[in-house]
């Protein structure tokens, strides 16, 4: 295996550790040392791709965009942006390790001086969601006078209402249907009827759009074996 691909691996198996140790425990009572235990590697390859606790916080919260996969185009620009809400409000159900630490680390105040910006992952769902909101004007999809910026920010303060609550009411295990609901509402606030009557707001397709889209991933990006 090229020495290269070894490194991101061995990066990502570190970053995936550190999520499951910042899911788990929270940023304060996290340590490098049980990160360490949980990657298998070891501490040189650990200091080599992050050098402290904060540089890896801050890795694991600037790839929660990116570890969601990209959902296949549809049609209606609001139907995409919806099936993207499902699939991560399905990740986070699921546990998926990454996303779960992430977004632990972004809602979690944390101490003012622990140095984390968890502003970074807020304004890159807002900047997404922009771009969407922005599609679905272009294509006809938004009532007249719905402020796209604000609308964006409106889905990320929701999703992360919603989130937390089902979080503290349920282990997350209705996050989708909660998901669903909350889009439900929304989109009525901004879709036409002509496409609101279209959008699918089914919880199942969470599931089923994830899978739908890793795999679509795994092909875009072809890993060789070792
Ligand atoms: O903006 C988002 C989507 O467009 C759905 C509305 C998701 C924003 C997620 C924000 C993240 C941080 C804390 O989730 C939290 O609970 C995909």
């Amino acid at each position: 295996m090229a020495q290269q691909e070894r490194a991101v691996r061995t990066r990502n198996a570190i970053l995936r550790a550190a999520g499951e140790v910042f899911d788990e425990l929270g940023y304060e009572a996290a340590t490098i040392s049980a990160i360490l235990r949980r990657a298998k590697v070891t501490k040189g390859a650990l200091y080599f791709h992050f050098s402290s606790k904060e540089e890896l916080a801050q890795a694991v919260l600037a790839q929660q965009l990116t570890s969601v996969p990209e959902v296949p185009r549809r049609e209606l620009a609001l139907q995409q942006g919806l099936d993207e809400a499902l699939v991560l409000a399905h990740m986070l159900a699921a546990g998926e390790p990454l996303v779960r630490g992430s977004v632990r680390l972004t809602v979690e105040q944390g101490s003012p001086q622990d140095g984390l910006d968890r502003r970074a992952p807020m304004e890159g769902w807002i900047e997404h969601n922009a771009g969407i909101l922005s599609a679905a004007r272009a294509n006809g999809e938004l009532l007249p006078g719905v402020d796209v910026v604000a609308a964006a920010k409106m889905f990320v303060g929701a999703f992360t209402g919603v989130q937390i609550l089902s979080k503290l009411m349920t282990g997350r295990a209705d996050l989708v249907e909660r998901v669903a609901d909350l889009q439900r509402h929304l989109m009525a606030g901004i879709a036409v009827p002509a496409v609101l009557v279209q959008l699918d707001f089914s919880p199942e397709r969470g599931a089923r759009v994830y899978e739908e889209a890793a795999s679509a991933n795994r092909e875009a990006e072809p890993v060789t074996a070792d």
